[in-house]
C-alpha cells in the first residue's frame, strides 16, 4: 500500500529537506574518507584522504534520508521520538545527523560547528583514538549499537513499554530482518498496550543487499512481502524509488499517514478504552543501496548493488584515478550551498532540526540513566524462610523469592518501572506469586481457560529468549528496572546478546555524559541439577563460564545456597546499577541452612566459613570442604556429616561461596578476596575439596593464582546428564557426598586405615544406590530423608568436639 498522497512538501521545504539530506550525506562521506580539506575549499589532494578507509556507505544515505524526514514529523507533531539504527554500521549517518542538529558539539565541544570541528569530526571516525564506525555508545541518542544485527526491534519495544508518549523510529535492515531475533520481533506488536505503552514505528530499509548477497525480502514478490508484514500484524506503507524529489514527497506522505494513524489508535485506546490490538503502521523504504554514491567504478555498477556496502572507492594512493571520482562525489552534494564560510550549517537548514530535547540525539530516553528512579523496595527480611536449625526443610528457594518479587511489582505498579521477563517460565521457575498482583501483558486473543493474560501486566512472556533479552535491555537502557527469569540451560541462547550488553555497559561507564542504568538481572532457576523430567538437553551450567569473560567491572555471579540467601542477593541486585548480575537458584524443596540474619551476614561477605558445620575451631583444619551452589552445598554438608560420624578426629572446615567473584584475586575483580583473606579461609597448604555448581574448570580459572591452588580439587558438572533421580545426577558427575568423602580420604593421609574401610563402604553404597534407583525409580530413603544434624548429633554425642556447642544456624 502506498501512503495516501494528501501530504505534499512545499517546493521550498522540499528543497531545504533535500539540502539537509545532502549535508548529512556529505558529512558521511567526509567521515569515511577525509583527513583534511573538510569543506573542499581547495582541490582534493592525496594528503586530504585518510590512509585507512573504513566504514559502511551502503546503508548510510538511506538512513540520512530517514533521519531528515523524522526531524520533520517531530517538529510538525511535536513528537517525543528516538532513533534506533538496526544496521548500526551506518554510524556515519547517526553521527552526521546528531552533528547537524547540534547535540554532538554540545556533548563533545571539541567537535565544534565550524571548519576545525568538521575536520576533527571527519578524522575521528574509525580512527585510532577516535570513535567506532557504528551507532556506538559514544553516539548521542543511541541506545543500540547495531554492530551485531538482529536486536533493533526488540530493543525498540523494550524502550516503549511504559513510555506512553515515546515513539521509537526503528530502522530494520533487510539483511538484519533475516536473523532469528529480528524475524520473531515483529510479533512484539501483540504485547503492546496502546493505552499505556508508546509506539514503535519500524522502517524496513529495503535497500536490497547485504555485504555481498541480495536480501530475501527484496527478492520475493512485493505482494508476498506485503502479505508477510500484514501477517505479522502490521500495516505497511511503501516508499519506493530513487529520484529524490518524488521520494521526499512519498516519504513525507507515508510518515504523516503513519503518525496520524498512531494518533487515531491512541485516541481510540486512551479516550474510548478500545484496547483491541491495532494493526500498527510501518514503513518499507525501498531505495538503492549506496544511494547518491558513485554509480559505476572501474566498469562495475556500484549504486544500487551490494558493492556499495562498505567503501565504494578504494584508496586513491593505490588507484590515483579514484581521487577525482571521490572529489566529484563529494562535490555532488554542493557543500558550498550547505555550509557557510566558517563551516557552519546554513541557518535555514539548521532550522529544520527539532529543538532541545526533541532532537533525537538529545532525547533523555536515549540516556536512560537520567530518567532512572530507584525502585520502591519491600524489606526482604520480611519474606524470610524460618530456619530453626540448619537443614530445616524448605519449599523451594524461588518459591520463597516469589512473594518478594510480587511485592516489588506491587510497590512499583504506579511508577510503572519494573517488569519481569521470561520465555513462558515464570510459573515453572517458581514465581507464581507474581500473578497474585499482576498478569502477563498480552494483546492477542484470549479464550476461556487462559490464565493471567491481560492487556496490561508486569510480566512479559514470549517463547523467545532473544525477545525477552532484547525487550529487557531496551527497558533498562531507557531508565527502568527488570529481571529475566530463564532456564539455566537455555540462557545460552542469548550469550551473544549478553556480550553486546556487557560491552555497552563497559563503554558507557567511561563516558561521563552517560548516566548509569539499572543492572541486567538474570534469575536462572530450573538449573542443571534438577532437570528431573527434562534430562540432558536441559542440563547446562555453562552460561557463567561465558559471563566471567567479560570485564570484572561489569559482571557479578551469585549462587545463593538457600532461600534466605537468595532473598538477600536479589535485594542487592535489584538495587545495583550498571552490572550484569547472574543469580542461580533452585526451585525444588531443599534444606535451608541460614536464618535471615545469618544469610544477610553471609551474603554481605559473599564467602565464609560455616562454623556450625565445621569442627576445626580449636586447631588447623585437615581439609577444607568448599561449596558453591545449592545442590553442591547439600552434598558437601552430607559428606561432612559422614566424615564427622566416621572419622571424628578429622578437622574439617566448611567454606560456602555465594559471590563467585570472591575467588578471583583483588587485582582482577573488585569483589576478589585479598590473598591474605583467601589464604586464611582456604589455608596455604591443606587439601580443598570444592563442590561446584557448574563446570569445574571455572573454579581453577578463578583461583589459579592463589597460594593453595595446587591443592584445590574441584568437582562439578562433567557433562553427564540424563533423566534420572536428583541424587543420581550428582553421582553421575561425581559431585555426590560419597565421592566427596572418598576424595577427602584419598587426599588426607591422616584418615588412615579407617578411611580405607570407609571408602570401601561408600563404594558399596554407590553400587547399592545404582541398583536401588533402577529398581525403584527414586533415591534411597537414606538419601531422600537425610537431614543435617541427625547423624551429626549422634556422632557429637559420642565424640563432642572440644569447646563446640551444638550446631546452630548462625
Ligand atoms: C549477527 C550478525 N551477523 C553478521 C554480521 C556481519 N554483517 C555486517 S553488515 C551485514 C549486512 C547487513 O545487511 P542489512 O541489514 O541489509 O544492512 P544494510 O544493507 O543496510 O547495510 C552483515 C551480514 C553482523 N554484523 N551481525
Amino acid at each position: 500500500m502506498g501512503a495516501d498522497m494528501n501530504t505534499s512538501l512545499s517546493p521550498e521545504l522540499l528543497r531545504q529537506m533535500d539540502a539537509y539530506w545532502r549535508a548529512a550525506n556529505y558529512l558521511s562521506v567526509g567521515q569515511i574518507y577525509l583527513y583534511d580539506n573538510p569543506l573542499l575549499k581547495r582541490p582534493l589532494t592525496l594528503a586530504d584522504v585518510k590512509h585507512m578507509l573504513l566504514g559502511h556507505w551502503g546503508t548510510t544515505p538511506g538512513q540520512n534520508f530517514i533521519y531528515a524526514h523524522l526531524n520533520r514529523i517531530i517538529k510538525k507533531y511535536d513528537l517525543d521520538m528516538i532513533y534506533v539504527s538496526g544496521p548500526g554500521h551506518g554510524g556515519p549517518a547517526v553521527v552526521a545527523n546528531t552533528y547537524l542538529e547540534g547535540t554532538y558539539s554540545e556533548i563533545y565541544p571539541n567537535i565544534s560547528q565550524d571548519e576545525a570541528g568538521l575536520r576533527k569530526l571527519f578524522i575521528q571516525f574509525s580512527f585510532p583514538g577516535g570513535i567506532p564506525s557504528h551507532a556506538s555508545p559514544e553516539t548521542p541518542g543511541s541506545i543500540h549499537e547495531g554492530g551485531e544485527l538482529g536486536y533493533s526491534l526488540s530493543h525498540s519495544f523494550g524502550a516503549v513499554f511504559d513510555n506512553p508518549d515515546l515513539i521509537v523510529a526503528c530502522v530494520v535492515g533487510d539483511g538484519e530482518a533475516e536473523t532469528g531475533p529480528l524475524a520473531t520481533a515483529w510479533h512484539s506488536n501483540k504485547f503492546l498496550n496502546p493505552a499505556t505503552d508508546g509506539v514503535v514505528l519500524p522502517i524496513l530499509h529495503l535497500n536490497g543487499y547485504k555485504i555481498s548477497n541480495p536480501t530475501i525480502l527484496a527478492r520475493i514478490e512485493r505482494e508476498e512481502l506485503e502479505q508477510l508484514l500484514r501477517g505479522y500484524g502490521w500495516t505497511p506503507y511503501f516508499v519506493e524509488g530513487h529520484e529524490p524529489e518524488p521520494m521526499h514527497q512519498a516519504m513525507a506522505a507515508a510518515l504523516d499517514t503513519a503518525v496520524e494513524q498512531i494518533r487515531k489508535i491512541h485516541q481510540d485506546a486512551r479516550e474510548h478504552g478500545n484496547l483491541t490490538r491495532p494493526r500498527w503502521p510501518m514503513i518499507v523504504l525501498n531505495s538503492p543501496k549506496g544511494w547518491t554514491g558513485p554509480k559505476v567504478i572501474d566498469g562495475l555498477q556500484i549504486e544500487g548493488t551490494f558493492r556499495s556496502h562498505q567503501v565504494p572507492l578504494s584508496d586513491p594512493a593505490v588507484h590515483p584515478e579514484h581521487l577525482k571520482l571521490l572529489e566529484d562525489w563529494l562535490r555532488s552534494y554542493r557543500p558550498e550551498e550547505l555550509f557557510d564560510e566558517t563551516g557552519r550549517l546554513k541557518p535555514e537548514l539548521a532550522e529544520l532540526a527539532p529543538k532541545g530535547e526533541r532532537r533525537m540525539g538529545s532525547n533523555p530516553h536515549a540516556n536512560g540513566g537520567i530518567l532512572l528512579r530507584d525502585l520502591r523496595m519491600p524489606d526482604f527480611r520480611e519474606y524470610a524462610q524460618s530456619v530453626p536449625a540448619p537443614g530445616s526443610p524448605g519449599i523451594g528457594d524461588t518459591h520463597v523469592l516469589g512473594p518478594f518479587l510480587r511485592d516489588v511489582t506491587k510497590l512499583n505498579a504506579q511508577q510503572r518501572n519494573f517488569r519481569v521477563f521470561g520465555p513462558d517460565e515464570s510459573l515453572s521457575n517458581g514465581l507464581e506469586a507474581l500473578f497474585k498482583v499482576t498478569s502477563r501483558q498480552w494483546d492477542a486473543g484470549v479464550v476461556p481457560n487462559d490464565e493471567f493474560l491481560a492487556p496490561a501486566g508486569r510480566v512479559m512472556e514470549m517463547l523467545s529468549e532473544h525477545q525477552c533479552e532484547g525487550w529487557l535491555e531496551g527497558y533498562l537502557l531507557t531508565g527502568r528496572h527488570g529481571l529475566f527469569n530463564c532456564y539455566e540451560a537455555f540462557i545460552h541462547i542469548i550469550d551473544s546478546m549478553f556480550n553486546q550488553h556487557a560491552k555497552w555497559l563497559k563503554v558507557t561507564s567511561h563516558l561521563p555524559w552517560r548516566r548509569k542504568i539499572s543492572s541486567l538481572n538474570y534469575l536462572l532457576a530450573s538449573h542443571v541439577w534438577r532437570q528431573d523430567h527434562n534430562g540432558f538437553t536441559h542440563q547446562d551450567p555453562g552460561f557463567i563460564d561465558h559471563v566471567v569473560n567479560k570485564k570484572a567491572e561489569v559482571v557479578r555471579v551469585y549462587l545463593p545456597p538457600d532461600a534466605n540467601c537468595l532473598l538477600s542477593v536479589m535485594d542487592h541486585c535489584l538495587r545495583s546499577r550498571h552490572y550484569v548480575n547472574v543469580v542461580i537458584a533452585g526451585k525444588h524443596p531443599s534444606p535451608q541452612w541460614l536464618t535471615m540474619e545469618a544469610a544477610v551476614r553471609h551474603c554481605t561477605k559473599g564467602i565464609g566459613i560455616w562454623p556450625w558445620a565445621s569442627n576445626d575451631q580449636d586447631s588447623a583444619p585437615d581439609v577444607v570442604m568448599a561449596c558453591c551452589g545449592d545442590v553442591p552445598t547439600l552434598e558437601t554438608l552430607a559428606a561432612v556429616s559422614i566424615l564427622r560420624q566416621h572419622l571424628p578426629s578429622l578437622k574439617i572446615r566448611v567454606v560456602n561461596v555465594v559471590d563467585l567473584m570472591k575467588l578471583q584475586p583483588q587485582s582482577e575483580h573488585p569483589h576478589g578476596l585479598s590473598d591474605v583473606d583467601f589464604d586464611e579461609l582456604f589455608t596455604r597448604d591443606k587439601p580443598v575439596i570444592f563442590a561446584f555448581h557448574a563446570y569445574p574448570w571455572l573454579i581453577h580459572r578463578l583461583t589459579y593464582r592463589r597460594t593453595n591452588h595446587d591443592n584445590i580439587h574441584v568437582r562439578g558438572y562433567k557433562e553427564e546428564g540424563t533423566i534420572t533421580t536428583p541424587f543420581d545426577m550428582t553421582v553421575l558427575n561425581e559431585l555426590d557426598r560419597f565421592h566427596l568423602v572418598m576424595d577427602t580420604i584419598d587426599r588426607v593421609p591422616k584418615t588412615g586405615d579407617k578411611g580405607v574401610y570407609l571408602k570401601q563402604q561408600l563404594e558399596d553404597k554407590l553400587i547399592e544406590h545404582r541398583e536401588y534407583i533402577c529398581r525403584n525409580g527414586q533415591d534411597m530413603p537414606e538419601i531422600r530423608d537425610w537431614r543435617w544434624g541427625a547423624t551429626q548429633n549422634a556422632a557429637e554425642e559420642r565424640h563432642p568436639p572440644r569447646g563446640s556447642r551444638r550446631a546452630e544456624s548462625t
